[in-house]
């Protein structure tokens, strides 16, 4: 029954059944707005929002270039300030508990940026860290960032050898049993490890030093950090100078076209602190073009300057692709049809350090970013092909097959995918000391096989061979409890918003047990304003699993999900859809302060911008055709 007080036709749809005329004016709004923002280019591209560790490493990383200005500084420390709670801390997400390593490095920015001690915002500050430990408790990458200033001894620091270059390929630990980014982190951190550079930074930070010693992991992995911190002090010169060279070449040829490294912040700033230890000045060609690269990842507002650890254009693009599609524009649209020639020429066609587990494969993937040559990878794949394969382009069969063969090419032994590489499973990386923040692997995640899976049905190889190992792989990954875990999203409503319409796609009846059960865990998890959201937590504390205040792209996770099961008239559906409805902005997007997405289970965390606005058209654009 509809509320007889209720004025609005957002607030009676609230109580009463859904309404498909509702839902379909909700997602008229949304698809016009989203083709509001696609670029003259073509693609589509939302802020990737993540923590102020990127802007104090920042301005660490210019200090210690020596190419620091004041006006960067100011408005750096603006944005700072700006995500500082009323606690005196910083999280890595939103409403996230205090980090201490984020605080810690946002403390020091600030500091650079002239704020005094004695301020209140900095006290605040200071006092958590002191009450969590000081920097002796925080992350290697924050005590190597201190290192650098003479601010912790790199000495008390895990060594990581240079020599790691020459581990050949079979061996543990070499430098291809890294996921790509750790790979691609820890070569230049190497030579930063041996050079051990002390620069000044003009003020120093004993007030965050507790004076305790750092916790000791123990085993084996200690007891070779010792016997490495004995060869340190009188390395074999020549090997180690061989060592150093081969490293920087290493580290040379993987620069990208726009002066990144992986398109990711961490690989650059090291690499460009490397090889100027090395003797490369600001000035070098490719210090030039990396520091200058940096420009282009840089977002400057009202609030301040910040730097985009990362950016999402092949991603967002053909996410929006798909969603437009959803919201039933022809395939010969000219925002499709525009958006396809941009997609097609950012097919990757050099081989790349995925090649090395997969010599014999051709290329033929896609990539995350604008620039990110050397590292394709299968999930921005699986969604290219998925869109490119619902829009009229002459170019498209043939690079969807491409596309295709290369995916397969890409599975592990095992049956499934990892997001860059092939059977990049092994463990030992892990155990090493220096190892305490983000995955260093990257073996087959459920999220990433499910959207290939879906992606191989779409292109009618659903019964091929590693269609059905895919799906074999992740019917043997669902959880107890009917979900799957979310790697690249948050978490268990993500993992089963992908795995669900995936295994549905490929034949799988909706009836089978393995789909009932996820519809009931959705149906469980579903909250009161009929709205989905899971908070980050739930990566470390079971309690958080499928419970979160709700948003727009989680919901619409959920419906996928659901619609996938042929539950379009299912009271969840219905209420999900009113959620969305009821809480749709009156410029047609939604309001997303939670963050959605995952850099690191447990350690970082993205709010991709465009995420509430796709995800919520392909949700809505499926229910008003599953009615219709
Ligand atoms: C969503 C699906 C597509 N997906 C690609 C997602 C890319 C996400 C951005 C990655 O950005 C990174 C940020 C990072 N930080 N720190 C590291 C890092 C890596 C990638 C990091 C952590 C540990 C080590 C090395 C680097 Br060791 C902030 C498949």
């Amino acid at each position: 029954m509809t509320d007889v007080i209720a004025t609005s036709a957002t607030s009676a749809t609230a109580t009463g059944a859904a309404d498909p005329s509702a839902a379909a004016a909700t997602l008229k709004a949304a698809a016009d707005h989203l083709l509001g923002l696609q670029d003259g280019a073509g693609w589509w591209k939302g802020e990737l929002e993540t923590n102020v560790t990127m802007d104090a490493e920042d301005l660490l990383l210019r200090q210690f270039l020596g190419i620091r200005t004041a006006e960067e500084t100011a408005a750096a420390g603006d944005w700072i300030r700006s995500q500082q709670r009323a606690d005196g801390t910083w999280a890595n997400f939103h409403d996230g508990p205090a980090d201490l390593s984020t605080t810690i490095e946002a403390y020091a920015a600030l500091r650079m940026a002239g704020d005094a001690k004695d301020a209140s915002h900095m006290v605040a500050a200071r006092a958590f860290i002191m009450e969590s430990g000081g920097i002796e408790e925080s992350r290697v990458f924050t005590r190597v960032w201190l290192a650098l200033f003479g601010e912790w001894q790199w000495s008390d620091l895990p060594v990581m050898p240079p020599e790691l270059i020459y581990l050949p390929k079979w061996f543990p630990l070499n430098v291809y049993d890294w996921a790509c980014w750790a790979r691609q982190t820890v070569v230049p951190l190497t030579i930063v490890n041996a050079l051990r550079p002390v620069r000044p930074l003009g003020f120093d930070l004993r007030e965050l030093k507790t004076g305790r010693k750092t916790k000791a992991r123990r085993g084996f992995f200690s007891t070779l950090d010792r016997a490495l911190h004995v060869y340190e002090r009188r390395p074999l010169r020549s090997v180690r100078d061989a060592a150093l060279r081969r490293s920087a070449e290493w580290i040379i040829a993987r620069q990208e076209a726009d002066g990144s490294w992986g398109g990711i912040q961490p690989p650059w700033v090291y690499s460009l602190i490397a090889l100027n230890l090395l003797g490369y000045g600001a000035d070098h060609p490719v210090m030039r073009k990396g520091i200058e690269g940096l420009e282009g990842f840089i977002i400057r507002d009202e609030r301040g300057r910040r730097l985009e650890a990362c950016q999402s254009p092949v991603w967002d693009t053909v996410l929006a692709m798909t969603a437009l599609r959803d919201a039933d524009l022809p395939e010969d649209h000219p925002a499709l049809v525009k958006a396809a020639d941009w997609v097609l020429g950012e097919e990757i066609t050099n081989p790349g350090d995925w090649s090395v587990r997969r010599p014999k494969v051709a290329p033929g993937g896609w990539a995350f970013e604008f620039d990110n040559d050397g590292y394709p990878d299968t999930d921005d794949t699986a969604e290219v092909l998925l869109a490119l394969n619902r829009v009229a382009h002459p170019g498209a069969a043939a690079a969807i097959r491409r596309g295709a063969d290369w995916l397969e090419g890409m599975a592990s032994k095992d049956g499934g995918y990892g997001a860059f590489d092939a059977d990049n499973t092994r463990t030992l990386a892990l155990k090493l000391p220096f190892c305490d923040f983000g995955a260093v692997i990257d073996p087959p995640t459920a999220d990433v096989t499910a959207h290939t899976l879906e992606a191989y049905a779409a292109l009618g190889r659903g019964q091929s061979q590693p269609s059905r190992r895919a799906l074999e792989w992740l019917v043997k990954a669902q959880e107890s409890d009917g979900s799957w875990f979310g790697r690249w999203g948050a978490n268990y409503v993500y993992g089963t918003g992908a795995a669900v319409p995936a295994l549905v796609a490929a034949g799988m009846d909706p009836e089978d047990e393995t789909i009932r059960r996820a519809v009931r865990w959705l149906e469980e998890h579903q909250n009161d304003d009929g709205g989905w959201g899971e908070d980050m937590r739930s990566y470390k504390d079971r309690r958080w699993i499928g419970r979160g205040e709700s948003t727009a792209s989680q919901t619409a996770w959920a419906l996928l999900a659901l619609l996938a099961a042929g539950e379009q008239r299912s009271a969840a559906a219905e209420h999900g859809v009113r959620f969305l409805v009821r809480t749709q902005r009156s410029d047609g997007t939604w309001d997303e302060d939670h963050y959605t997405g995952t850099g690191f289970p447990g350690d970082f965390y993205l709010n991709y911008h465009l995420y509430r606005l796709v995800f919520p058209i392909s949700a809505l654009g499926r229910y008003v055709r599953a009615l219709s």
